[in-house]
């Protein structure tokens, strides 16, 4: 009987402990995410923002160098949308390749790029990805510090919202160690009973 209803038990918190993180993720914008090409049409359209700064938006290779002639849009006003399909087939990446945007903010002609802090002139997370859907357009807000050291780090100076063919690639998150935790628990719990009894 013991092991029948402790076989459940474990089981149910780790569903439970699933179901908890993968609602979690779709709601927190994830710190340092990545995005990568899907194929098909991109547009990014400026979102409300919050900084005094002016920032443009740039698409980068691998090298961090600039693509296309010109920055894409700058960050306000809100609203404006601008086809990046060509921008980003016409400097050859592929189904995969991840796409590096960031931002040169004008008033501090600094450079900041999505993706993990060592990108960084001061080695600090500048950019979060949020997932607003996955279907059926897959729509993705990147929101950008534009400050040294990364300011107040809500990453809301600047939001550039991506539809289309891009996917989210999320950093290594905390919750995959609560997860973790849960699965333990649910053994301690398993290991525990019969010496209660
Ligand atoms: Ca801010």
């Amino acid at each position: 009987m013991k092991h029948v209803s402790l076989g459940k038990l474990l089981p149910a918190l780790m569903t439970a402990g699933l179901l908890g993180l993968s609602g979690n993720l779709a709601a927190a914008p994830i710190l340092g995410g990545q995005l990568y090409y899907a194929g098909g049409s991109v547009t990014v359209t400026t979102q409300p923002v919050s900084s005094g700064y002016t920032s443009e938006l740039w698409l980068f290779d691998s090298s961090f160098n600039r693509v296309g002639a010109s920055y894409i849009t700058l960050d306000e006003p809100a609203g404006v949308t601008v086809d990046i399909t060509s921008l980003i087939t016409g400097a050859g990446f592929g189904i995969g390749d991840e796409l590096i945007f960031g931002i040169y903010v004008q008033n501090t002609q600094q450079e900041f790029y999505m993706g993990p802090a060592s990108r960084n002139p001061d080695g600090v997370l500048h950019a979060a990805v949020d997932v607003v859907s996955a279907s059926p357009v897959y729509t993705a807000d990147v929101g950008f510090e534009d400050l040294t050291n990364g300011g107040d780090m809500d990453y809301d100076d600047n939001v550039f919202r991506f539809e289309g063919g891009v996917r989210v690639n999320p950093a290594p998150e905390p919750g995959t160690l609560l997860l973790a935790g849960i699965g333990a628990l649910g053994l301690g719990l398993m290991r525990r009973r019969p010496a209660q009894g």
